[in-house]
């Protein structure tokens, strides 16, 4: 893979975007905008940290690796070619390979009203090819604010089409997952990874979550918004996304090493997609564009 760089701070700006390093001495830019700060670590282009208005938006799990070539527990985690398991080979690592790569900053600047924006580029390379033969280039921009944007733009750079899935891998901060609600995916058919990928349709009510939960919602652009009685309402809208995945591994996640510690009621995943049968298929020369914006004000 090749070696992520902030490219010795060339992209540094006073007071909006410094590069160093971060957790387990790995590069990361940190932002600094009006109302909010964040951190990217550009293993997998992973926002780490996102503080908004004295809020803790995101989670990252006090045991997460930051190793090279492995993936961080937290924040978001980026996800592509493939979601969950490879379709055909097991023997691929699950999610992808963009959440385990070096990225390269490529672009920094702070906007008018005081957000900043930084970009990040991961091209295909043998390392790559030898998992997905294709030749691509992922352009990832994060843009800090009262709110969080993300916008991953796909670019199909081969001479034939590919297929691929995606996701924001968002892993939200809560107060207690046993106390939060989910809306904006009431009457919405999702499989339930948690009961062989069976199909079901989730009534006309809120989503609360009782147990080990795994759902990815399909043939959906809608917006959702977690309510939690502590920390408040957090709104998640999306475009260029058509599946919405929520997890929680509840007590599970005890024998995870980079998640145990009962950690597990600390947070939710609710992340914007392009998963199943939203995968996209994009033509040779074509771009596609999936965007999340994560508000904690709404
Ligand atoms: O997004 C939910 C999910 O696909 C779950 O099935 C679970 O595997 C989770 O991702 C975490 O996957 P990871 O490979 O990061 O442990």
């Amino acid at each position: 893979m090749q070696s992520g760089s902030t490219q010795g701070g060339r992209f540094e700006i006073p007071g909006a975007v410094s590069c160093g390093a971060g957790e387990g001495g790995l590069p990361c830019a940190r932002l600094t905008a009006a109302e909010a700060e964040a951190e990217i670590c550009l293993l997998g282009a992973t926002v780490t940290r996102y503080d908004a208005g004295g809020r803790k938006v995101l989670f990252c799990s006090e045991t997460s690796k930051f190793a090279s070539g492995k993936a961080i527990r937290g924040g978001v985690p980026v996800i592509f070619p493939w979601f969950g398991p490879h379709p055909t080979d097991a023997a691929l690592p699950q999610h992808g390979f963009a959440r385990t790569s070096e990225w390269l900053v490529t672009e920094a600047r702070r906007t008018g009203d005081g957000d900043v924006v930084v970009v990040l580029e991961l091209t295909a390379s043998d390392a790559t090819r030898a998992l997905w033969p294709h030749d691509f280039l992922l352009r990832y921009t994060v843009s800090v604010g009262s709110r969080l944007m993300l916008t991953l733009e796909v670019v199909n750079r081969s001479g034939e089409p590919f297929q691929f899935t995606e996701a924001f891998h968002t892993y939200l901060a809560v107060s207690d997952v046993r106390n939060i609600r989910i809306t904006g995916l009431e009457n919405t058919e999702y499989a339930d990874k948690v009961a062989g990928m069976a199909r079901k349709r989730l009534p006309h009510a809120p989503l609360t979550l009782f147990g080990e939960t795994d759902r990815v919602f399909v043939n959906t652009a809608a917006a959702c918004t977690l309510h939690d009685p502590e920390y408040g309402d957090i709104h998640v809208s999306k475009s260029g996304s058509r599946s919405t995945v929520v997890w929680n591994p509840w007590d599970k996640a005890d024998s995870m090493a980079d998640l145990g510690g009962g950690q597990w009621p600390g947070f939710v995943c609710i992340e914007t997609a392009n998963a199943l049968e939203n995968a996209v298929t994009l033509a040779a020369g074509a771009s596609h564009r999936m965007t999340a914006i994560i508000d904690p004000h709404e």
